[in-house]
């Protein structure tokens, strides 16, 4: 079954077009649209959708005051310097702020102002809906439609979530400090299994080389990564020192995922998960559409806890009154 690629309205074409000659109220205000999951979201996502997939996404993780923001700036700068074009999003799972109220964000934006090469926005839980991941997939999406061709996924450690955002990205950069109790023993095993580079940042304090030298013993963990081995870069990212060598180790890992179909594996894999979560929220959708609240939700769990109900057959008649037909028979 194909699906060829839907035209939106043409509202949304308008904001589209305008998104992707670079403006970037026209972005901020398509970026909204998919963090309220907006009913004309998914034509304007569509519109955008054929101009994407050349830009490379980064992913940057670590626990709260690792320095992320401070190094996703020195990023920024230096890929400017290389003439290339910035989005960066910076993902918060643990705040109920979003569009900027992020402190320290708020600081970034003002710092690249009169930079329109550099595009920032903040995402947080409540802004998002239907999903924190799906909202910064979609909102990279966008501003990768826009032209900018190196996207900054900054999120913070903790947890579930910040694996499925980084998830999203082509490269994930982990980012652990000596000395603040995060020791690598004590870092989730997720987070070290999908880290593509690691970087010590915080380099001018005591402790790093025994950070260091931890996570070249744990390197092994990284074992889903074939032939490639996550380097360990050092840091200062207040000053810039090390930044060199991080962007070298990007362009490495960017070099490496080009090889032998890495980066087509990587990204056919993440369609594979994104799409059963499209498919999950598009059946939510309809049966929302379909009258269905959170009251008669709540009505069919109290039923099914008493045993008055069978779930199994609720769930097939609900997705069969929205489809009109048998859901298994049709799957099969
Ligand atoms: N000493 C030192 N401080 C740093 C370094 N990098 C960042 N910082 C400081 O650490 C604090 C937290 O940094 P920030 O980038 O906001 O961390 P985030 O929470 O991970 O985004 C700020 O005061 C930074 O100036 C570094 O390499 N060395
Ligand atoms: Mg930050």
């Amino acid at each position: 079954m194909h699906t060829t690629l839907k035209t939106g309205t043409a509202a949304h074409a308008k904001l589209a077009e305008r998104l992707r000659a670079g403006d970037l109220r026209s972005l901020a205000r398509a970026i909204s649209l998919v963090e309220d999951d907006a009913p004309a979201a998914q034509a304007l996502l569509s519109a955008c959708f054929p101009h994407t997939g050349d830009a490379l996404r980064i992913g940057i993780t670590g626990a709260p005051g690792a320095g992320k923001s401070t190094l996703v700036d020195q990023l920024a700068r230096t890929f400017r310097e290389r003439q290339h074009t910035v989005g960066i999003l910076a993902v918060d799972p643990t705040s109920p702020f979003s569009g900027g109220a992020i402190l320290g964000d708020r600081i970034r934006m003002e710092r690249h102002h009169a930079d329109a090469g550099v595009y920032t926005r903040s995402m947080a839980t409540r802004g998002a809906m239907g999903g924190l991941a799906r909202a910064a997939a979609d909102a990279a999406l966008l501003m990768e439609a826009s032209g900018r061709d190196r996207i900054l996924i900054e999120t913070v450690g903790v947890g579930q979530d910040e694996i499925d955002i980084v998830r999203l990205a082509d490269i994930t950069v982990v980012i652990l400090v000596p000395g603040m109790g995060d020791d690598v023993q004590s870092i989730k095993a997720g987070i070290l299994e999908i880290a593509d580079i690691f970087v010590v940042n915080k380099c001018d304090r005591e402790g790093a080389d025994r950070v260091e030298k931890e996570l070249k013993a744990m390197q092994s963990f990284a074992s889903s990564h074939g032939s490639w081995v996550a380097p360990v870069v050092r840091t200062v990212a207040s000053t810039g020192q090390g930044i060199d060598a991080l962007v070298a180790a990007v362009n490495d890992f960017a070099a490496w995922l080009l090889r032998d179909g890495h980066l087509r594996e990587r990204r056919e894999q993440q369609w594979r998960e994104r799409l059963i979560e499209m498919v999950r929220a598009e059946l939510l959708r309809g049966l929302q559409a379909h009258g269905m609240k959170a009251e008669d939700l709540a009505d069919h769990a109290r039923r099914i806890t008493a045993r008055q109900e069978d779930p199994f057959a609720t769930a097939a008649e609900m997705v069969k009154a929205i489809t009109g037909g048998n859901a298994h028979e049709q799957a099969v």
